[in-house]
């Protein structure tokens, strides 16, 4: 098995075009060469860019229908890679996430349902009507869970189960998203949680709960769930955040995963990083969580047919 870097260069979602810029910055960085020296093979894919972007102050209806244009690419993308790679989906801002997550459950489909842990300081669970700021960033996980608009929900391929969600790190959120997760049955790790039990606990407990009775799982990581004292370089940078070594610490524990569907990584910022010391950050925690593991080996396993992996 392979790393397979996908570029979601878009920034559909967000009220500014930085985060479409990240992919490209995050490879100028040394992101392959990194995860090579990590015993994890990478090579990416071409940048995947809108056709068509309308102005960031377009109304939503607008920027809506390009989104969901785009997530459908995204997601058919996704969905077309190899059996025998692992995605790594680099985002773009956090919307490209109602893509990615679509074409990754078609790949795990013939074997069964996937689980999804969302690590993030907000909840990304409005729709196009509970929404306070009009950011389609905001909207991705109550689409992944079947709520919102068609543009961001009608994705092809299957949903992951609420039950088997998880959201860590979050601390900023308006009181329709915490509504709407609680209804759907998914689990919000807090940072206040975090704080009390520490992360690695808390980490822990969330593997269990998205791997239990399901075929694989993804990760998503909005960076803004690191502190800004780490990780300026976001979309939305929210105070008392994770520390960036303490996150790559909980992230080495995917390479014990051979059920590890794909990894994605969103919401960097190249322009308000002149340093590069948010991409540092940012590429260890792809270098932790996919470095030499387990996981590599799912595929040649799967086709010799073992059972325990
Ligand atoms: C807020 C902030 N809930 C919104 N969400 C952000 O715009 O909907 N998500 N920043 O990343
Ligand atoms: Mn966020
Ligand atoms: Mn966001
Ligand atoms: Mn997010």
């Amino acid at each position: 098995g392979t790393i397979r870097v996908v570029c979601a260069a878009s920034s559909l979602g967000a009220p500014q075009p930085g985060p479409a810029a990240a992919p490209e910055a995050l490879l100028a960085a040394g992101l392959l060469r990194r995860l090579n020296a990590h015993g994890a093979p990478a090579e990416a894919d071409p940048l995947l860019r809108p056709f068509e972007a309308p102005p960031h102050g377009a109304p939503m209806a607008e920027r809506l229908e390009a989104a969901g244009i785009y997530l459908r690419r995204l997601a058919d993308h996704v969905a077309a890679l190899p059996q025998d790679c692992l995605p790594l989906i680099l985002g773009g801002d956090h919307s490209v996430a109602a893509g990615t997550w679509r074409g990754v459950a078609r790949r795990v489909q013939p074997r069964g349902t996937l689980g999804l842990i969302w690590i993030d300081a907000h909840l990304d669970s409005h729709t196009d009507l509970s929404t306070h700021s009009g950011n389609i960033h905001g909207m991705p996980l109550a689409a992944l869970l079947g709520e919102g608009h068609e543009a961001l929900t009608g994705v092809p391929g299957p949903r992951p189960d609420p039950n088997r969600v998880c959201l860590i790190g979050a601390r900023a959120w308006e009181a329709e998203e915490l509504q709407r997760l609680t209804r759907l049955g998914a689990r919000v790790f807090t940072m206040a949680e975090v704080h009390r039990r520490g992360l690695a606990a808390v980490f822990r407990e969330a593997l269990e709960i998205v791997r239990d009775g399901t075929a694989g799982f993804g990760v998503s990581v909005d960076l803004d769930a690191v502190d800004p004292l780490d990780m300026p370089a976001v979309l939305c940078p929210e105070p008392d955040g994770l520390r960036a070594a303490e996150l790559a610490d909980a992230l080495h524990a995917l390479r014990a995963c051979g059920d590890l569907a794909a990894l994605e990584i969103v919401e960097y910022v190249p322009e308000r990083d002149p340093r590069g010391e948010s991409a540092i950050r940012a590429m260890r925690c792809a270098e932790a969580a996919l470095g030499a593991g387990t996981y590599l080996l799912r595929t040649r396993e799967r086709e010799f047919g073992a059972h325990n992996y």
